[in-house]
């Protein structure tokens, strides 16, 4: 039974039971809808408690129904008839109310959450709207621009925040079943939310502002301005016409090719370690070794600070050393500020540093982050394999190189494994986990562990040139250089690819990231005969001037205060080096630029798969999504032949 009812004297406990999240699904809103009957229709009951079973409330309409038609009785009828019940509900919040659990719950006439418990309306970050009365009833409890923000933002907001913003009418200081149960006792009669005017005076320049800057983040995903469009309907309309235009919204958004691709992205980063390789029990870890306090290194440290691991710091003198640990103290002090760590001094006193390798002796775990070189990295290895504990497992940050390689100084090279980080490593959820030939399964096992432990999102891939990420982005960053070829500007292709809904394009990455780092790979990878094919040089040349990007001030563009600049330099070397490659194009189609990069991505996409250096399609999506900006709402060179092609 998905929704029981428990009588407490006079008040009834509607439970939803329905794991794992209790999702509204059609046997829980059918469950509802007789639960509403039944308490209504009898004499002893005088209030009613809807709570769910398990670690949540509802989390929100099952997503998993999204694909099929919709099927009776839909959830806004159900909210409605709580609502209308001529007894008063009161919801009881544990773990996250999302979506149509919000939803239920405003429908309800009050209120109670216990402290953890969290709140919102994410229904954007599915490429939708919210489809059961969220938008018409979320401003009529909370201010217009606090609604407009959970909705079009569609970030949740903790217990405190909702209490404050009145969204909840009491936090459980006890036990919360108890404390709702009183509640409910408490209430006199129905105070229905649809019956509320919206929620004081609007302010509308405030609101204006959000909503522009929301606009402006949404880069092409549809669902963003949709939200802001319908809360401008839930604030003006009357609520029958606003609840009648945002379930229309909701059922034209959730048919569209942007919410399939934000679905399929949801269950594939659920899905990425269900793997037969990380099946086994994984060893226990608390103590973490960082080697290298650069930007990875500090980032990886903090990383693990902020969740709860010892981390030793290793750096190869005291200066490096010093200049290591006030990167990570400065990550965790502007992470404080920002709210994110209750405790900072719990934190701080986790945090080892040391300039001598014996303080890894007791380390469960060692995450190498040098300087990308092999050489360097056997040598950290190789004294890793003497101090380190014969179980410690030790795994190398390495982007490009050999993992193999790297494992086989090692006595045991099945301790070792690839552990990339993306860098600033304590913000970007992906985390690639690079499996040597000897692996052992319970060190796959304790990576998939630590990487759900850390927050991030762990994918398992194959060694090679790259790993899945940048093999791909290597293949998009060619294509890119051959499109200048073929009589495209920086500028032309850059435009093109924000305009798909990048966050920047490639040549202005390449200036932020800065052209040295690259170009030191490029050099390796030519003395090693990897790169075959006709050779573009005039990312090396922009190198050879110094042009290493916005740290120069000069790289595929000038930088100056007057801001960024296409290059007369680049535009003559670009020239040149077209006419060296016996090249004609002096021009390009600007539609033309995206069918090329998206070409080349999808065709080293299928190498990847093929050589099973990924497990799956959708793990490469994962990959693109989280680690390299691709935009989640795009059907992607692989989604488009998941979702288009069937
Ligand atoms: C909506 O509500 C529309 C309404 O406005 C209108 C309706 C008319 N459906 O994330 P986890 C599964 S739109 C189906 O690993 P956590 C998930 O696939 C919805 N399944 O756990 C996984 O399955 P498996 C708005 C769902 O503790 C398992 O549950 N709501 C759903 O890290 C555990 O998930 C949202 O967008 C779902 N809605 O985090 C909330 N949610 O074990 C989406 C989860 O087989 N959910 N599953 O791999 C979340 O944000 C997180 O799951 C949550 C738990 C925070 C709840």
């Amino acid at each position: 039974m998905s929704v029981s009812i428990d009588k407490q004297d006079r008040v009834a406990v509607v439970t939803i039971d329905n794991p794992p999240v209790n999702a509204s699904s059609q046997a829980v809103r059918a469950g509802l809808l007789e639960a509403v009957a039944a308490t209504e229709a009898d004499a002893d009951i005088d209030a009613v408690v809807l709570a769910c079973a398990g670690r949540t409330f509802v989390a929100g309409a099952d997503v998993r129904e999204f694909d099929k038609p919709p099927v009776e009785p839909h959830l806004p009828d159900v909210i409605a008839a709580i609502e209308s019940a001529s007894k008063p509900w009161v919801a009881a919040i544990h773990g996250t109310a999302l979506g149509g659990g919000l939803e239920l719950a405003m429908g309800c006439h009050a209120r109670i959450a216990d402290a953890k418990a969290r709140m919102g309306l994410p229904e954007v970050t599915l490429g939708l709207v919210p489809g059961a009365g969220g938008t018409v009833r979320l401003p009529r409890l909370v201010t217009a621009e606090l609604a407009l923000k959970m909705i079009a933002g569609g970030k949740p907001i903790s217990a405190k925040a909702a209490l404050e913003a009145r969204l909840i009418d009491a936090i459980a200081t006890g036990d919360l079943l108890e404390e709702a149960v009183a509640l409910a006792v408490e209430q006199a009669a129905p105070r229905r939310t649809l019956g509320k005017a919206v929620v004081g005076a609007i302010n509308a320049d405030a609101f204006d502002k959000t909503a522009s800057g929301l606009r402006r983040k949404a880069r092409g995903q549809a669902s963003i301005g949709a939200a802001i469009d319908a809360v401008e309907r839930g604030l003006h309309l009357p609520a029958d016409a606003a609840l009648a235009e945002e379930r229309a919204t909701f059922l034209a958004l959730k048919a569209s090719d942007q919410a399939r691709a934000l679905r399929h992205i949801f269950f594939a980063e659920r899905a990425t370690l269900a793997d037969p390789r990380a099946k086994q029990a994984p060893r226990p870890v608390t103590r973490i070794g960082v080697i290298g306090g650069g930007t990875m290194g500090a980032g990886i440290a903090s990383a693990c600070l902020m969740r709860g691991f010892h981390v030793m710091l290793i750096e190869r003198d005291e200066a490096s050393l010093e200049a290591g640990a006030n990167r990570v103290r400065g990550t965790l002090d502007s992470s404080a500020k920002r709210g994110l760590l209750p405790d900072l001094d719990a934190v701080v006193a986790r945090f080892g540093t040391a300039t001598d390798y014996a303080a890894l002796a007791d380390a469960d775990l060692v995450v190498e982050a040098v300087f990308e070189d092999m050489e360097v990295k056997k040598q950290v290895f190789a004294k890793l394999d003497t101090v380190t504990k014969p179980d410690a497992i030790l795994a190398t940050n390495t982007s490009y190189l050999d993992v193999n390689a790297i494992a086989a100084v090692l006595s045991d090279p099945s301790r070792a494994i690839g552990l990339h980080f993306f860098s600033p490593a304590h913000i970007m959820k992906l985390l690639e986990i690079v499996l040597p030939n000897a692996v052992s399964e319970d060190v796959v096992a304790t990576a998939a562990k630590l990487s759900k432990s850390l927050g991030k999102i762990g994918v398992l891939s194959g060694v090679c040139d790259g790993f899945i990420g940048n093999r791909i982005m290597s293949a998009y960053r060619s294509e890119a250089d051959r499109l200048l070829i073929d009589g495209a500007t920086p500028e032309q292709v850059d435009t093109a690819m924000r305009d798909y809904g990048f966050p920047i394009g490639v040549f202005e990455m390449q200036d932020m990231a800065g052209l040295d780092i690259a170009w030191a790979m490029r050099k390796r990878r030519l003395a090693e005969g990897k790169i075959t094919g006709p050779y573009i040089r005039m990312a090396d040349r922009l190198c050879e001037m110094g042009r290493f990007g916005r740290k120069t001030g000069a790289g595929w563009y000038d930088y100056s205060d007057a801001g960024t600049q296409p290059s007369e330099v680049v535009m003559s070397i670009i020239a040149e080096e077209r006419q060296a490659m016996g090249a004609e194009g002096s021009s390009f189609a600007d539609a033309d630029v995206m069918p090329r990069i998206l070409g080349a991505m999808t065709r080293e996409a299928e190498a990847v798969l093929a050589e099973g250096i990924a497990r799956s399609a959708d793990d490469i999506d994962v990959v693109m999504v989280n680690g390299y900006s691709f935009p989640r709402w795009k059907g992607g060179p692989m989604f488009a032949a998941r979702i288009n092609g069937g």
